[in-house]
């Protein structure tokens, strides 16, 4: 069977603004040393699919950069991630939805000649081996499997929301982000929701894709529009993420899925990262998340003023991080951050080349890259007074866009 794989990475992450001012959102840095692409990229290369096109559109410069430096795949063995920007094929147009972008990179689909095709979001954090999803989509012989997972009602209209028939497999109704969902039989608290993560037979999906071009009424969305045409065609199936099982993992870990579509839902990812015991964990070799970055030093702690030991608590630092006489808790901090001394930052995400000045004090804040934050600085006291300057979320977290410069 011949399986290629698509990733649409066009989305244009508005609710992630500002990280999202510059970039495109699955090139939006995650965890200190990788973007949000590289789950997706590294699940799909750890489960043997090396053959994958990556459909972008907004702001593609740094994601197109990326992956073209750390995605180089071997060409001998005929593999690749090649990033695909909207190239306008079809007219003067930009891609009008999820299921626009694939219509008009169809050429590339009749250039593999695949049995099946792999179509996966790129926004979200987790670890999923796809093999066992194509298997059971193979198995089964649906036009359409589509990954799920139980989240809370009250996020119903964030997701696509499935029913099943008793057996629990074939899907008999899906509606896109609805506003008056209802909870599941066995858990009124709970929908079951897509993933965005999808395996198509190619023939069922050529043909999907085709009939919704025609419709002028229809947004051309994958969740909008072509899953509910394929559901109603009765040949749709979901897989139920729960049974995933990623080689290395652990009880903890198991099913962890993190859509982080919103600012509040990117910062609790991050928190979730830094446990002593992450719910999260990095640190599975046997399916390693892939990533590039610069050649830095190691991190280094130094003593500053004599009587200040520079120190990080419950914290992920990275390559080419200086803390000199500065605390980190429960922070991240991305390769080349630097801590003067006395400056403390507490439960942040810092990216890359934030300077910390003397003194200064960020609580609760996501910091974007190249941010100089000045001696004697309080960011995340008073929110009132941050909101004037930065972003601040519903449930407080202070950010800082990229190359802002704060003047106190
Ligand atoms: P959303 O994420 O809201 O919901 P969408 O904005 O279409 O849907 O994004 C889906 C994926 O497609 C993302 O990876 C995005 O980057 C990409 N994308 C969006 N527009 C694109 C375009 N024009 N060109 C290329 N790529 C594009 C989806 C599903 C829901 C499901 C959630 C799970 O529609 O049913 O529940 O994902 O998070």
């Amino acid at each position: 069977m011949r399986v290629m794989a698509i990733v649409l990475a066009g989305g244009e992450g508005k609710r992630l603004m500002p990280l999202t001012a510059d970039r495109a959102k699955p090139a939006v840095p995650f965890g200190g040393i990788y973007r949000l692409i590289d789950f997706v990229l590294s699940n799909l290369a750890n489960g043997h699919y090396l053959q994958i096109v990556v459909l972008t559109q907004y702001k593609n410069h740094s994601l197109d950069r990326h992956i073209s430096r750390t995605w180089r795949l071997s060409a001998m063995l005929g593999n690749y991630v090649t990033p695909v920007p909207a190239q306008q094929r079809l007219g003067p147009r930009w891609f009008a939805g999820s299921a626009d972008a694939l219509f008009q990179n169809l050429n590339l689909v009749y250039d593999e000649l695949p049995d099946h095709v792999i179509v996966f979001g790129a926004d979200h954090i987790y670890r999923m081996d796809p093999r066992q999803m194509v298997e059971q989509h193979i198995d089964s012989g649906a036009d359409v499997t589509v990954a799920a997972i139980r989240q809370p009602l009250g996020l119903s209209d964030q997701f696509g929301v499935i029913e099943t028939d008793p057996t629990g497999r074939r899907i008999t109704a899906f509606r896109e982000k609805p506003k008056d969902a209802v909870g599941l039989p066995d858990s009124p608290g709970e929908i079951y929701a897509s993933m965005g993560n999808y395996v198509f037979r190619t023939q069922a999906m050529i043909e999907a894709l085709r009939e919704d071009a025609l419709d002028p009424g229809s947004k051309h969305d994958l969740g909008g529009n072509i899953i509910p045409m394929m559901v109603k065609a009765g040949s749709a199936e979901v897989y139920d993420f729960k049974d995933n099982v990623v080689p290395g993992s652990t009880e903890r870990d198991r099913g962890y899925w993190r859509d982080v579509g919103t600012l509040d839902a990117y910062y609790d990812a991050h928190m979730d990262l830094i446990s002593a015991h992450p719910v999260f964990n990095l640190y599975n070799d046997r399916w390693p998340i892939y990533t590039g970055h610069d050649p830095l030093p190691p991190a280094k702690f130094v003593h500053n003023d004599g009587d200040r030991v520079g120190r990080a608590v419950d914290s992920l630092v990275s390559a080419g991080v200086i803390i000199s006489g500065g605390l980190a808790l429960r922070s991240v901090l991305s390769p080349g951050v630097i801590l003067h001394s006395h400056a403390q930052v507490e439960d942040s995400v810092l990216m890359g080349n934030v300077k910390v000045g003397r003194g200064a004090i960020v609580r609760r804040a996501i910091v974007d890259k190249n941010v100089v934050i000045p001696d004697g600085a309080r960011i995340g006291f008073d929110l009132e007074e941050d909101r004037e300057r930065f972003a601040v979320t519903k449930d407080g977290v202070v950010v800082i866009g990229k190359n802002e410069i704060i003047d106190r």
